[in-house]
């Protein structure tokens, strides 16, 4: 497996136990059926509770009901899980990141009681509504928004949120909107019981990238939820933003499995693979592929690494974290293109993994903030001028 410059020597007991137990898992229930999901456009949900039996809702909450693993652990558990595939990293992602992370920080001991065990065990699952269909890279222009209901005891939510992954499987959505009983309408955090009367999760079908992840669309329609349902301890963009850069410092580390994945396949196809008489790796042209591959995969592994020890000790800036996903995602892409085009007729199929992971890629490059939000962010950063609008 590669590992050009020996990261592995650096790893503690428990994190390389962490990761070979999410590579073993990867290995023995994802790889054996991806491919048919793949095909078919489903999550293979019989593994949801099975990542919560192993710990990898987000591991890194100091929480009892989750794994209480260091940044570096949780990293390497959306490496292994995204070299199986996208949607099962999303899955945790969306799991850990974007909705037990919020409960955890920004939620009362109530939502934290009810919700975070039956989170980390798989045996509810969350989603995250943010974006909606005419405001994605733009979420503060949302126009869900929350009114004092007639009794006063809780708020009616109206509005729609679209991409949700895991909507149509969720228990519970965090859903974002304007609440309107406060002056300058700030942006609040509501957890929604799916069964509520007023809420809709319909599936959006028809997506060629992402294909074995669930993802939804999100209806409310004067739907009640009571006080108990806020997000207590968070009000404005911060909210969700902060949310946000849970999610993709996993995907910066994700990104680094899934372009190894591509590696490995192209490196293996290489020497097998005979033309002109010999194996095509003898070719020089097909060993500046490998090469190239190999420098940028350790490049970005090197970054993923450098972020966990920011993360570690308080000092990871969200501007870092948009460098990391931009540029991982980006390496990502050019590698799962390179190994299937080193595959040749037989790299198009599902045969091989670096298509997959290239059909996937389209969505990370997007969600999360797309590569050119990424871009912008990073630009304001370095030259203290926002060119977002
Ligand atoms: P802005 O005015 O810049 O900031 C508002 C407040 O938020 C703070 N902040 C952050 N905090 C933590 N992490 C971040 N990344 C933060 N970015 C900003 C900021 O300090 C400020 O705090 P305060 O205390 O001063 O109020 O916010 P803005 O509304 O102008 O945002 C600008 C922009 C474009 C960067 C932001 O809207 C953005 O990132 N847009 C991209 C949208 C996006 O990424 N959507 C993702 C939806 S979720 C998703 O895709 C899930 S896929 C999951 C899966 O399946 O894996
Ligand atoms: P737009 O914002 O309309 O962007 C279109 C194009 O314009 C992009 O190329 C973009 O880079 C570019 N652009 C936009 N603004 C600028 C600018 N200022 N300067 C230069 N270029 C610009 N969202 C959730 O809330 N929860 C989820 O769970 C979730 N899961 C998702 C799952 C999938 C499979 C997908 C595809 C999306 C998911 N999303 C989710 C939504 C995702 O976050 C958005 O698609 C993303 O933020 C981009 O928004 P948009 O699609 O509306 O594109």
């Amino acid at each position: 497996m590669l590992d050009y410059v020996g990261l592995e020597a650096d790893l503690n007991e428990e994190e390389r136990l962490v990761r070979d137990t999410a590579r073993e898992f990867v290995d023995d229930r994802v790889r054996p059926d991806i491919d048919d999901h793949f095909e078919a456009g489903t999550f293979p949900e019989e593994l949801i509770a099975e990542m919560g039996d192993l710990g990898f809702y987000a591991p890194n909450l100091d929480h009892e009901a989750t794994a209480n693993l260091g940044e570096r652990a949780y990293g390497l558990v959306m490496q292994e899980l995204e070299a199986g595939d996208s949607g099962v990293r999303s899955m945790a992602s969306v799991q850990g990141a974007l909705v037990m992370y919020p409960i955890h920080a920004f939620g009362s001991a109530a939502q934290r009681e009810r919700w975070l065990p039956a989170l980390a065990d798989g045996s509810a699952v969350g989603c995250f509504g943010l974006t909606e269909p005419d405001h994605g890279s733009n979420p503060s222009a949302m126009e869900t928004r929350a009114e004092r209901s007639d009794d006063g005891d809780g708020y009616v939510l109206n509005g729609s949120k679209t991409w949700i992954t895991n909507a149509p499987i969720a228990d519970v959505a965090l859903v974002w909107a304007r609440d309107r009983s406060a002056a300058d309408d700030p942006v609040r955090g509501f957890l929604v019981d799916t069964d509520r009367e007023g809420i809709t999760t319909n599936h959006i079908d028809g997506k060629l990238s992402m294909r074995a992840s669930v993802t939804g669309e999100i209806g409310l329609n004067d739907c009640y939820v009571p006080e108990s349902a806020v997000l207590p301890d968070v009000s404005g963009m911060k909210g969700p933003l902060s949310c946000l850069t849970q999610a993709r410092y996993g995907i910066a580390w994700g990104a680094v499995g899934a372009a190894r994945d591509c590696f490995e396949a192209a490196r293996e196809y290489a020497t097998d693979r005979e033309q002109f008489g010999g194996p095509i790796a003898r070719f020089q042209l097909q060993q500046e592929k490998l090469a190239e591959m190999a420098t940028e995969i350790t490049t970005a592994q090197l970054l993923a690494y450098r972020l966990a020890d920011l993360k570690e000790r308080g000092d990871l800036r969200p501007q870092q974290v948009s460098m990391a996903k931009r540029n991982n995602v980006a390496m990502w892409r050019d590698a799962a293109r390179t190994a299937r085009e080193m595959l040749g007729g037989n790299g198009i199929t599902t045969d091989y993994s670096p298509m997959r992971h290239l059909a996937n890629v389209e969505t990370v490059y997007t969600y999360e903030g797309t590569h050119d939000i990424h871009t912008l962010i990073v630009g304001e950063d370095l030259t203290g001028i926002a060119a977002f609008e």
